[in-house]
């Protein structure tokens, strides 16, 4: 299908590139087989009036939790069900353009989902996502979500505690903490798309702009599109570092405590309490 763009056409919009580029990389890296993987992001209506009449309603689709703080909010988001692999294609079928309902129970369709489609079925994940790390962080806009291979397989062979978890992918790679000295939440095996995952999965993220899905996945948080990618894409390297250090026969030595603790210093990060042992 090719697609024919005017000046104006929501195309050319720089939030609706950013969702195409993403997800084709994403499904590139092999990290969203079939419909694995969904994003959230938050836009400002300000970027969407010169592309879009917002107050052309096309479907409204109920929400089973309370998502009252993000009333009246837009997200572009990707379709329940629907493949990254075709988001290029044919991005009116695979993504569409939300605004959360006034009273937080439900969702206007103002763009795309064509087919009768809806948003991911990880909507209540990446709502309360958004909620929490609002609270904490103004600027955070991106929720991301994908099958990350090393990370998802280290969730099989590595502790689950977020100490040991979060101490042996600082290790792996020099920048590791510097990208994220908050570290990776994990919570507990859930089954996916419940609001209990997502309750979850939010708690964590007060503290925690990466949080682990056991034998599942993971989640990124951030400001740009870009920022989480590489945040996620940060974690996964090392993940796919320790798989090779292990296959090699394990460490022989390694970047130390007060070694993690000079570049956290260096860098001017934080590092999360309770994991560097000096
Ligand atoms: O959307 O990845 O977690 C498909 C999934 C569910
Ligand atoms: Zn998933």
């Amino acid at each position: 299908m090719s697609i024919i763009v005017n000046q104006n056409s929501l195309y050319n919009a720089p939030f609706f590139q950013e969702m195409i580029e993403t997800t084709t990389n994403l499904y590139r890296l092999g990290w969203d087989e079939r419909n694995g993987g969904n994003i959230s992001y938050l836009l400002h209506e300000y970027e969407l009036l010169p592309f879009m009449n917002v107050d052309h309603v096309l479907r409204t689709v109920p929400m089973n939790f309370d998502a009252t703080p993000l009333a009246g909010k837009y997200f572009i988001v990707t379709g329940s069900g629907k493949y990254f692999k075709n988001v290029k294609r044919d991005p009116a079928e695979n993504i569409g353009i939300i605004r959360i309902a006034e009273d937080g129970g439900s969702y206007d369709i103002l763009w795309g989902f064509e087919s009768g489609g809806v948003a991911t079925s990880e909507l209540p994940t990446h709502l309360m996502n958004h909620i929490q790390r609002l609270t904490v962080d103004p600027n955070h806009r991106v929720i991301m979500h994908c099958h990350a291979t090393h990370l998802l397989a280290m969730t099989f062979t590595h502790s689950l505690q977020e100490e040991d978890f979060t101490k042996t992918l600082w290790e792996m790679c020099t920048e590791c903490i510097v990208v994220f000295p908050d570290g990776v939440g994990v919570v507990p095996w859930i089954i996916p798309g419940t609001n209990a995952i997502g309750e979850a999965t939010a708690t964590k993220m007060k503290e925690t702009r990466l949080v682990l899905w056991p034998h599942h996945g993971v989640f990124g948080a951030g400001t740009t599109m870009d920022e989480v990618f590489g945040l996620i894409e940060t974690a996964e390297k090392a993940a796919e570092v320790y798989t090779i250090v292990c296959a090699q026969g394990g460490k022989k030595q390694t970047i130390t405590d007060q070694q993690l603790f000079d570049l956290a210093r260096a860098f001017h990060v934080s590092p999360r309490e309770g994991i560097l042992k000096l």
